[in-house]
């Protein structure tokens, strides 16, 4: 058998022959095919978006054969691998980024363009993946490129949503939500795999079985759906390492109904049947509020569910004693969402494997590694014990189990302190009893990361103090970063350009840290010229897009302000817009001649609000408002103009970020946990104008603050000044300008009532009135510095040179060292 397993590889590699070539004509000739043979079109008519698919098909066999070589490299070596549990991922497009991950754009570009089609042009046929809503999601996709990139053995696991976020469409200047169904065009990226398919199973009982003269739980379910697994290959860049992000969509199963088939009620039976797909239809909107809807709960069971059988279906293909899983396994919880996998192993070890709750749990305890990514209470994750005990009934008296010998152990260390035994508890007792996911990820995680210097300390002095009393050795950080193939390469060339033409290398592309190199320029005029000439271009390219979608024609010479976010309260776009009226207001008091000495500005807010949320929906109405009032007012012209970019996501911050001069990041104070897009603005050379808050207290660090423009209560002061609330002197200013939105200024009083409302002294939560003295100082800073060109060009040059550290590579690297304890496994070129 051995001789003819033998003969049939070598008669395989005589077929392969070689791998697929990248000369223009061996891609045309690939191209063509696809267009002949793929989407079926004749190769004498074929249209962009044709043959934007046949493209993306050639790119496709290229991963194709990478992925394979690194899988079999993984397999030969088996390394610990690590598994990346998310339930969210914003991936937007794939061509350029895969292109330029694989070294081989200009050679596509060239054989397009002999072809007479224009790569650019054809990567804009791409939809965006939208499979998340914002920070936590974006963070998932940067990483999961960083850990291609540097080599590790890395699975990404997740959800194939036939909906993604949602599209915000504005109509009157409210937003509006349209399913965003973006399978429509089908989706070149992922390979489906009808043969990776596991059975997941709901509701039922659990019964009890003699087993070896104990007893033994047995889960009975009474539904079974099947999971069809879909895998995106993410390629690293530099390397051959092609990682796999795998997502699983629900189908149904062929185990249901087969009563109601046998009943004869065929079309209700197949009615039902479709029922089981619905699992994976949707992705919530709402990214930190949960109501513990049972859809919601049956879709991170179905994705845990899925993952781990295929995890432990690869352990066993190797190796037969799970005392050896740690060593080989490690499982990353992005934040509590995926945390079911916790009882889920336990059941797996104890139900299904036989091994002793002690051992399965000691097991459990070194594999899990848990991140936060919050700091406000009501996006901590509660699950009504009702909705589990029915979805899931083995899994609950799992949790309970886990938690009686958490307690348990609790009391032996802190004695019968009722409150803090309570604080503690996986169970919240009250009016719904619940799960609190948080604690059960903690309770079980031998590492819980926090994602900024300064999340972490609030995790261990205000929001986890108990545990953190309890486990020090468990707190750490990771301060989040992003990629850089992404957010200077793919969308920013000709910086990326200039940066390795002034290092002298491209190495910094895979080292971020080499972008130090550039301080030493900083005030090199030659520098100086290209990099305004750089800026201005994106600048340009934003303009018209800007003048393409809402019609405002804006000057390239105005400082181009941008907001790009979810609309959040503790956001504060809201400031923005008050900011802005009070500019305006300024303006219109101004005498003729005085208003040449006023800068121009284009103001640029973007983002969407979860569509439950009435206040972040009404800041978008009143920012067009207030829009609708400047941009039309014949006395303001370029001054100011205000635009709202609607349905903001990947795609259309690859364009913005670059063409942006300065970038607010405005969050109360110890609010924001971490914060990732004022990382990509720092990358691309703009200034930002921000709180000290979450991650841009180390950008200061890295920077300097004398190199942007801070302002607003810091992180201690926030609680003094809420406890003086109803007493604060807030600024006349900022009195007068709420007044305005209050008082029909710019319409629509009556809808903006209870917006003006959440910002009164004895109701500004997020203090808006307390900081907008310092915020309208740190604008007026901006504006003087903005004047001066070569001191602009200076703190742009140095922001970019002091963005190294917030590369997704570096925080990558520090999780496998510390967290995970994984190894790079590279696959021979
Ligand atoms: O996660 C980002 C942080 C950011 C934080 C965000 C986030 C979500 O996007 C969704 C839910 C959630 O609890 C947190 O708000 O500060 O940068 C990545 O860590």
């Amino acid at each position: 058998r051995l001789g003819e397993n033998r003969a049939k590889v070598e008669r395989m590699f005589g077929l392969m022959d070689r791998f697929l070539k990248n000369d223009p004509a061996t891609l045309q000739n690939d191209i063509v095919n696809h267009v002949e043979y793929t989407v079926a079109r004749s190769r004498f008519s074929f249209d962009d978006f044709e043959a934007y698919q046949a493209l993306t098909h050639s790119v496709r066999d290229r991963l194709i054969e990478r992925w394979h070589d690194t899988q079999i490299c993984f397999r030969r070596k088996d390394p610990k691998r690590l598994y990346f549990l998310s339930l969210e991922y914003l991936m937007g497009r794939s061509l350029s980024n895969s292109v330029i991950n694989l070294g081989i754009r200009d050679q596509y570009a060239d054989a397009l363009s002999q072809l007479g089609f224009d790569f650019e042009v054809l990567a804009e046929q791409e939809g965006d993946a939208a499979l998340g809503n914002g920070g936590l999601a974006r963070l998932s996709a940067c990483q999961m490129d960083s850990l291609a990139t540097l080599d590790y053995p890395a699975w990404g696991y997740g959800l194939r949503y036939q909906y993604g976020l949602f599209r915000q469409v504005i109509l009157d200047g409210y937003q509006h939500e349209q399913p965003d169904y973006w399978l429509n065009f089908g989706n070149p990226w992922e390979i489906e795999r009808i043969h990776v398919t596991y059975t997941v199973k709901f509701y039922g009982t659990v019964e009890e079985e003699n087993f070896k003269g104990g007893k033994h739980k047995v889960w009975v379910p009474n539904e079974t759906v099947e999971a069809v697994a879909y895998d995106n290959l993410i390629p690293g860049y530099g390397t051959r390492n092609t990682i796999t992000l795998r997502l699983w969509a629900a189908k149904p199963s062929d185990q249901n109904d087969m009563e109601s088939y046998n009943t004869g009620d065929y079309i209700n039976a197949v009615v039902n049947r479709q029922r089981a797909e619905t699992i994976s239809s949707i992705l919530y909107p709402d990214d930190r509020s949960h109501q513990g809807k049972e859809l919601r709960l049956k879709q991170q069971y179905f994705f845990v569910s899925a993952s781990l059988q295929d995890i432990i279906r690869r352990f066993k293909d190797t190796h037969s004693n799970f005392d050896d899983f740690p060593e080989k396994v490690a499982l990353q919880l992005n934040d509590t969402h995926p945390s079911l996998a916790i009882a889920e192993v336990m059941r797996v070890l104890v139900d299904e494997e036989n091994l002793s709750w002690s051992r399965a749990w000691d097991i459990s305890c070194k594999i899990f590694t848990f991140t936060t990514h919050t700091v406000l209470p009501e996006a901590s994750e509660k699950i009504p014990v009702d909705l589990l005990g029915s979805l899931l009934p083995r899994h609950l008296q799992i949790i309970y189990e886990i938690n009686f010998r958490f307690l348990e152990e609790l009391k032996k260390r802190i004695g019968l302190d009722y409150d803090r035994l309570s604080r503690m508890s996986i169970i919240e007792e009250g009016a719904v009893k619940s799960i609190r996911m948080a604690n059960l990820s903690i309770v079980c995680s031998h590492t819980v990361n926090g994602v900024s210097k300064m999340h972490a300390e609030l995790l261990k002095t205000r929001v986890f103090k108990d545990f953190y009393e309890l486990w020090p050795h468990k707190f750490h950080y990771k301060t989040n970063g992003v990629t850089q193939r992404r957010w200077v390469v793919v969308s920013n060339p000709s910086l990326c350009a200039l940066i390795s033409k002034w290092l002298g290398t491209e190495a910094w592309i895979r080292d971020m840290d080499l972008l130090v190199g550039l301080q030493e320029y900083a005030t090199n005029g030659d520098l100086h010229e290209e990099w305004k000439m750089v800026r201005k271009v994106n600048k340009m390219r934003l303009a018209e897009y800007i003048e393409a979608m809402s019609g405002v024609k804006v000057s390239v010479d105005a400082m181009f302000d941008v907001q790009l976010k979810r609309i959040h309260e503790y956001k504060r776009q809201f400031l923005n817009i008050l900011g802005i009226i009070h500019r305006y207001d300024c303006i219109k008091n101004m005498e003729k001649k005085d208003r040449r000495n006023v800068v121009p500005r284009v103001c640029i807010i973007g983002g969407k609000a979860a569509p439950g949320y009435e206040i972040a929906k009404k800041i978008i109405k009143l920012c067009h408002a207030v829009a609708e009032k400047i941009n039309n007012d014949p006395d303001i012209g370029d001054l100011l103009k205000l635009v709202f970019i609607p349905d903001y996501n990947i795609t259309v911050a690859e364009l913005v970020i670059p063409g942006a001069d300065l970038s607010q990041h405005l969050s109360t104070a110890g609010h924001e946990a971490s914060g990732t897009g004022c990382m990509k603005f720092l990358m691309n050379g703009c200034l930002l104008l921000a709180t000290a808050d979450g991650s841009t207290i180390e950008i200061i660090e890295e920077i300097g603050a004398d190199n942007m423009f801070l302002f607003g209560a810091k992180v201690s002061e926030v609680p003094v000044l809420r406890k003086k609330a109803p007493n604060l002197k807030v600024p006349l200013q900022f009195a007068r300008v709420v007044r305005m939105v209050r008082n029909g200024y710019f319409g629509f009083e009556d809808y903006f009532e209870s917006l003006c409302d959440s910002v009164e002294v004895d109701n500004d939560f997020y203090l808006l009135g307390a900081d907008f003295e310092s915020y309208l100082e740190a604008q007026a800073a901006a504006d003087k510095a903005f004047i001066d060109e070569e001191k602009w060009t200076q703190m742009s040059i140095l922001s970019t040179a002091g963005s190294g550290r917030f590369s997704s590579d570096r925080t990558i690297d520090d999780y496998a060292e510390k967290t995970w304890g994984i190894e790079r496994c590279r696959c021979p070129a």
